[in-house]
């Protein structure tokens, strides 16, 4: 990783539905990143993507394909996926795994912004629980995520699940979306007179620090705020990784102006303990939002996680080993006939 990033160019990618819905909502909110581009198989994806280029990846055949086929039906259009990317020096590339359109061409972006010079940081939207078909190929993808990125940001769908058996596919949705855009927009909040940003190079240095990271979020308006709201945001963590691996976090706490030095300061000095992690490393930001009432937000971005509950995601991995993956490259399966049409560089 380079040093202090200035005039920086960062660029965000959405890919798929679950990609393009999540930047499009990003795009709506005043940050860091200075532009934006969608990238899917599915045309109706586009309907409701924000400002930003497009790029509409044809599927020729009616089947539907997997995850290797849309990687290759990708290959002639590598040159304006690096379009997209052009004088990035930090890349995000946002998907949901688990399906074909972001499982396949989330590495093929991310390996592209690295290739390119920039850094690469990718949010894995991993499926819900009760999505037990998705787990093979979410797993492998955010493997393939994982040997391309800088960092990988992991946002659990499955964390969600409890807001209501009644909600509609889509509702759960948009209450993820919603927390997701909460959480990532305060992570790359821009200066401003109320806030004290985190800054890029902290989010960098976090999830490059290693191993995987997790964003999480939660509020409350309870007495103890802070703690409530920290508890109640990595609770959902141990369910996935081990607490204890974490090795940095940053804490974004957002709320009206009466947040207290103390507030933060014991949110702050909590967060080790509360993970079993003493050493842990912690940087914390806070952005003043009037309007806020008299709840606090937490954002929580921690990493180092080496060990998680998606290794056994894919059950071939798990019975030979890492070495033994059968889709461990970025190959792509041409479909017959097709070959002439797919010509490879
Ligand atoms: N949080 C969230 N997850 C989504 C959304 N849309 C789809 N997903 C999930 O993302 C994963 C991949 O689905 P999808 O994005 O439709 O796949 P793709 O279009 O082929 O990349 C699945 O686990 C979906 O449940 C969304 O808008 N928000
Ligand atoms: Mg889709």
């Amino acid at each position: 990783m380079s040093g202090p990033i200035s005039s920086a160019e960062v660029v965000a990618v959405g890919i798929g539905s679950a990609g393009i819905r999540i930047v499009s909502a990003l795009s709506r909110e005043t940050t860091l990143v200075d532009r934006f581009a969608y990238v899917t198989c599915d045309r109706a994806d586009l309907e409701s993507a924000g400002e930003g280029e497009r790029l509409v990846i044809e599927s020729p055949i009616a089947q539907k394909p997997s995850p290797s086929m849309v990687r290759g039906f990708a290959l002639p259009h590598h040159e304006e996926m690096k379009g997209l990317l052009q004088d990035a020096k930090v890349v995000f590339v946002v998907a949901g795994l688990g399906r074909a359109t972001g499982s396949g061409l989330a590495p093929v972006v991310a390996g592209l912004a690295r290739e390119a010079g920039a850094d690469a940081v990718s949010i894995a939207v991993m499926p819900f629980d009760f999505e037990e078909r998705l787990r093979f190929y979410s797993g492998l993808a955010l493997k393939k995520l994982r040997a391309v990125s800088n960092g990988v940001v992991v946002i659990d769908n499955g964390a969600l699940f409890n807001v209501g058996s009644e909600a509609t596919l889509k509702e759960l949705y948009e209450v993820a979306n919603k927390e997701a855009v909460k959480a990532l927009g305060s992570l790359l909040a821009r200066q401003s007179q109320d806030s004290i940003p985190v800054g890029l190079n902290k989010v960098l240095g976090t999830v490059a620090a290693g191993g995987y990271s997790f964003l999480t979020s939660a509020s409350s308006g309870s007495i103890d705020k802070a703690e409530d709201a920290l508890s109640r945001a990595i609770i959902g963590i141990g369910k996935k990784a081990q607490m204890n691996d974490a090795s940095h976090a940053v804490v974004v706490l957002t709320g009206d102006a009466s947040i207290s030095a103390s507030e933060t300061a014991t949110a702050v000095r909590r967060l080790g303990s509360m993970f079993g992690s003493p050493s842990l490393d912690v940087e914390y930001a806070v952005s003043y939002r009037s309007g806020a009432g008299s709840q606090l937000q937490v954002s929580v971005l921690a990493s180092g996680f080496t060990r998680t509950k998606y290794d056994s995601y894919d059950p071939i991995d798990a019975i030979l080993g890492p070495r033994g993956n059968i889709d461990d490259s970025l190959d792509c399966t041409l479909v017959e006939g097709l070959e002439r049409v797919l010509s490879c560089e």
